[in-house]
């Protein structure tokens, strides 16, 4: 059954709790402490465009505060409201080394979940006004409650989730997440900072007419993706289809995911495992995308298949539009 619209976010929690596998609460207040962490991104990223009238990185602002950079604040701002409310055993994001113990503090530590996040892809895009996106996702350990959580921990496959999702600070500011019940999307009223519920079962359409990939690469684009890109050029049916890059996954994304198209970033010579990361950026937007009726791939098998053997693992990515997925699949596996 397709939520009801204009529901808050607190209150769509609320009402899916039972859907949780593991149902103790613990996950809906993750999810509320993401909620709450992202509204603190969100005002600073809106502020982002006065960074030369209150001062850039590494200045002190009038208030005495020193100035970060926004990825840097964006990532304190998630460990610290994750860490502070002591809701997650563990932490990984893009932005550290490593992975983040969280103890607890009587020093025990007994959360069953860890959260993979990436605090603000796409920063290039901040000093042009352009939409910027936190990606997160959530696992259950695998090893002990009450013992330090472990690499093991965060090495799991994307079909572990047991939710993901991303926020967009965009023209409007949205949640969109999955808890593996179906993908719905919630928009940031800012006057009062409550979330709505505005795209209720988000659902990928099955074919689309958007590519989007950063074609200055293509003479380094495996021979798959050079055809599948003359396919998408070709005119022939309802081709040539339309090309659409922001340079910002979660936007790219989001809109592929409204209006119908894939996303690409293969393998290059250069970089033979592409540029994208498995744990905080691929795993999170598959999830999404098959619960949406989507797909991803790294061309030959299922993201969410990838055994990941380190933090900071990167793999090819297409996403998107089943169809089109399975379209540059087959390019890809002829060559
Ligand atoms: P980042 O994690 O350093 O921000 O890089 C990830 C971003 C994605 O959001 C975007 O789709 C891609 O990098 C763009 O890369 P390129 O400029 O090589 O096309
Ligand atoms: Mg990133």
């Amino acid at each position: 059954m397709t939520p009801q619209k204009n529901k808050t976010l607190g209150e769509f929690i609320i009402e899916n709790q039972s859907e949780f596998r593991y149902s103790s609460g613990e996950l809906s207040r993750l999810i509320n402490s993401i909620r709450l962490a992202a509204k603190v991104v969100n005002h600073e990223v809106n502020k982002a465009g006065l960074v030369d009238i209150l001062g850039t990185a590494g200045d002190t602002n009038v208030q005495g505060e020193d100035q970060q950079k926004l990825d840097v604040f964006a990532n304190n701002a998630f460990i610290k409201t994750l860490t502070n409310r002591e809701i997650v055993c563990g932490i990984a994001s893009e932005e550290e080394d490593d992975f983040i113990t969280i103890k607890g503090r009587s020093g025990n530590n007994d959360n069953k979940y860890v959260v993979l996040i990436d605090p603000l892809d796409g920063s290039s895009n901040i000093d042009v006004n352009v939409s910027v996106g936190t990606i997160f996702s959530i696992y259950r350990r695998i090893t002990h409650e009450g013992t330090p959580v472990t690499l093991e921990d965060f090495l799991q496959p994307g079909n572990k989730q047991v939710a993901a999702g991303y926020i967009i600070y965009g023209t409007s500011t949205m949640i969109v997440y999955t808890t593996g019940h179906g993908v719905n999307g919630f928009t940031l009223n800012p006057a009062i900072g409550t979330y709505y519920l505005s795209h209720p079962n988000m659902q990928f359409p099955v074919d689309g007419n958007i590519y989007s990939v950063n074609e200055g690469n293509y003479v380094h684009f495996p021979q798959g993706v050079k055809d599948y890109i003359k396919y998408c050029q070709k005119e022939e049916d309802d081709r040539p289809y339309t090309s659409r890059y922001i340079g910002s996954l979660v936007s790219d994304f989001h809109r592929n995911m409204i209006k119908g198209g894939i996303y690409i970033y293969p393998n290059t010579a250069k970089d033979p495992n592409g540029k994208l990361r498995l744990l905080y950026e691929c795993n999170p937007m598959a999830f999404i995308a098959e619960q949406a009726g989507g797909k991803a791939s790294n061309g030959f098998e299922r993201i969410m298949d990838i055994q990941p053997t380190e933090l900071h693992q990167r793999t090819p990515f297409f996403c998107g539009s089943k169809n089109m997925v399975e379209k540059v699949e087959n390019f890809m596996q002829l060559t």
